[in-house]
Parts: C-alpha cells; sequence; structure tokens
C-alpha cells in the first residue's frame, strides 16, 4: 500500500514539474523569447543525449563483459553447438546494425541542432538509397531466418528410434519424470487418472506401464539419443536445460517433446570447470505462478554402462505403490506383478 501512495507521490511531482517547465515556456513565447530559449533547450537537449548514448554503451560492454559466463554455459549436447553457432552469428549481425543506428540517432541531434544560419537542405527522395536499405537488411534476415529453421527443423525432426525416452511433466509446482522400466516403453496415461499419489496418470491398463518407474533425478547417458516428451497438468511450464541449449514449453492438453545427445557427462564437466559441486539441472522457464522458483530438477549425464546401472536399480512405480494393484484389470494382474518386480502372489 505504501508503494503505491509512494508511487502516486512520484507521479505528482512529475506532472507539477512538467506543468512548470511548460507555463514558463509559454511564458517565453508571450514574452517573444520564443526562439533563443528553444535553441538553447535543443543544445542542453543534444548534449544530455550523447551523455546517454556514452554511459548506455559503458553499461552494456561492462554488463557483457562482466556477466560475460551467466550467459554463454558451458556446451554439453550435439544440437548445442548449432545453435550456438547461429546465435553468435545473428548477435554480431544485429550487434553492429544496434551500435551504428544508435551512434547516429543519439549524435545526430548535436549536430543538426538547430542554429540560426543553417538552413535545411531539401532532399525528397534517392531510389538507388532506398533500394540498399530494402535489399540488404532483407537478404541478410533471409539468410539468417533460413538457418535457424533449418537448425530448428533437424531438432524437431522425429527422434530416432532407439532413443530413450523419458517423460518430463510440469506441475504447479515441481516436476514428475517417468522412464518405460525394463520394456524400455511408456505405458499410457490419462490425465483423468491422475490422483494424488499418481502424479501422473499413469494408466494400469496398458501391459507397458506395469514396469514404469518415476524418478527423483534425471539421468541420461551420454553420446546416446535422449527424447523428451512433455506435458503439463494445469497451466504452461517450460522445460529449460541450458546446458544442453534444450528448452521446450509444457503445455496442457498438447503433448511436446525435444530430442538431444548429451556429450560430456556430469563427472567431465565438474573437471572441466574445476567445480565438485557441479550439476546439470532442469529448471521451470516460464512464470507459472508462486512456487516457480522451486520446479527445479536435477540432471545426471552417465556414462552408458553406469546409466544401464542405475536404471537396473530402479524400482517400478506399482511395486511402490501396491495398491494400484487393484486399478489393473484382473487378467493382467499376474502379469503385471511379473513386469513389476512385485514377488509371491497378488490380492
Ligand atoms: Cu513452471
Amino acid at each position: 500500500m505504501s508503494g503505491i501512495v509512494l508511487g502516486l507521490g512520484l507521479l505528482l511531482v512529475v506532472a507539477i514539474l512538467i506543468a512548470i517547465f511548460r507555463v514558463s515556456t509559454l511564458l517565453g513565447i508571450a514574452k517573444k523569447e520564443g526562439q533563443p530559449r528553444v535553441g538553447k533547450a535543443n543544445g542542453i537537449n543534444a548534449f544530455l543525449l550523447i551523455l546517454f548514448l556514452i554511459g548506455s554503451m559503458a553499461l552494456l560492454f561492462w554488463y557483457s563483459y562482466t556477466h560475460f559466463d551467466s550467459y554463454n554455459l558451458p556446451l554439453a549436447s550435439e544440437h548445442g553447438a548449432v545453435t550456438d553457432r547461429l546465435f553468435w552469428i545473428t548477435m554480431a549481425v544485429t550487434g553492429v546494425v544496434f551500435l551504428i543506428t544508435q551512434i547516429l540517432l543519439l549524435t545526430f541531434p548535436f549536430k543538426y541542432q538547430y542554429k540560426e544560419t543553417n538552413k535545411a537542405l531539401y532532399f525528397p527522395d534517392n531510389n538507388k538509397l532506398e533500394l540498399i536499405w530494402t535489399l540488404v537488411p532483407a537478404v541478410v534476415l533471409s539468410l539468417l531466418v533460413f538457418s535457424g529453421w533449418k537448425a530448428w527443423v533437424d531438432i524437431m525432426d522425429k527422434a530416432p528410434d532407439d532413443s530413450e525416452q523419458i517423460e518430463v511433466m510440469g506441475y504447479q509446482f515441481a516436476w514428475a519424470v517417468r522412464y518405460g522400466g525394463t520394456d524400455k516403453e511408456l505405458g499410457d496415461s490419462d490425465f483423468r487418472l491422475i490422483d494424488l499419489d499418481n502424479r501422473m496418470g499413469i494408466d494400469f491398463s496398458d501391459r507397458n506401464a506395469h514396469d514404469d518407474f518415476l524418478a527423483t533425478e534425471i539421468h541420461v547417458p551420454k553420446g546416446k539419443n535422449v527424447q523428451f516428451k512433455i506435458r503439463a497438468t494445469d497451466v504452461i511450464h517450460s522445460v529449460y536445460a541450458p546446458h544442453f541449449r534444450l528448452q521446450m514449453n509444457a503445455v496442457p492438453g498438447m503433448p511436446t517433446s525435444f530430442w538431444f545427445v548429451p556429450t560430456k557427462t556430469t563427472a567431465e564437466m565438474r573437471d572441466e570447470l574445476g567445480n565438485e559441486n557441479f550439476n546439470y539441472e532442469l529448471v521451470c522457464n516460464k512464470i507459472c505462478g508462486r512456487g516457480h522458483f522451486a520446479m527445479r530438477y536435477l540432471i545426471i549425464v552417465d556414462e552408458p554402462e553406469d546409466y544401464e546401472k542405475w536404471y537396473k536399480e530402479q524400482q517400478s512405480w506399482l511395486k511402490l505403490n501396491p495398491d494400484y494393484m487393484s486399478k489393473v484389470p484382473e487378467e493382467l494382474r499376474e502379469v503385471a506383478a511379473i513386469s513389476a518386480g512385485i514377488d509371491g502372489t497378488t490380492d
């Protein structure tokens, strides 16, 4: 509340200052002092614009230099090399244009400010000039868009058949992660089956679902194709794993996916960075509500043999939640118990 009052107060002060400035300008004009006053104000404004140019450029370079490592994270996926290259080419092209246009924009008011002796040049049009500034950006932008589109199509293409399938589901405010179990096939799921325990709505009438397991951290094998199958239950979340240059929205009612090849194990990255505590992470990249900040999950990249070892040690969800055996159709219970790794008979 006090914030609103303070804001309104500030607004009032600014409004009063503007009113005073306008009144004094009008008074000046009324006293026929108009011209020299405007000339002086122009000079001050032009000078301030140049100060702004120098200040903002200094800030830009300072930030880009000191925080470079924060937005240029070490790379750990195959396609990431392509997207990184595209990013830096786009950055170079747009950066140079940005610098040139800002310098011209902010120095011209100084160079061409009002002087009584100056006379404006009549310059209605120049076809050659217009052709150049239409064609050059059109060609450059088409090249950028085309190479971006090609990279996108390669990434979004159907995942290879041998991909590890991992289902990642976002909900307010956590992730649930499911693997296909011994058959490496994810079973069906249905949002109508979601309850407090069966968070992902696993459908136990599907045989592939009986051996599925949920993981508290995501393990992926180095050098193998990995596909994230992504969905959400409530609002739009976003699966973001910056070291793999991976980002994909998690949308309720509209499954999405992303496949990639991790290139460095967690241990290798720790060595490279000299940081024993380093971990790859998956975070939500959509402001999805109050607990948004809590949507963090660890990703562990293992050597393929370590990954298989970890995979085999996991227990099926059905084994950990035996009550749900009642959801398995009666004729499937025996096979379900076997594929879920449950010993003995079930009731
Ligand atoms: Cu979220």
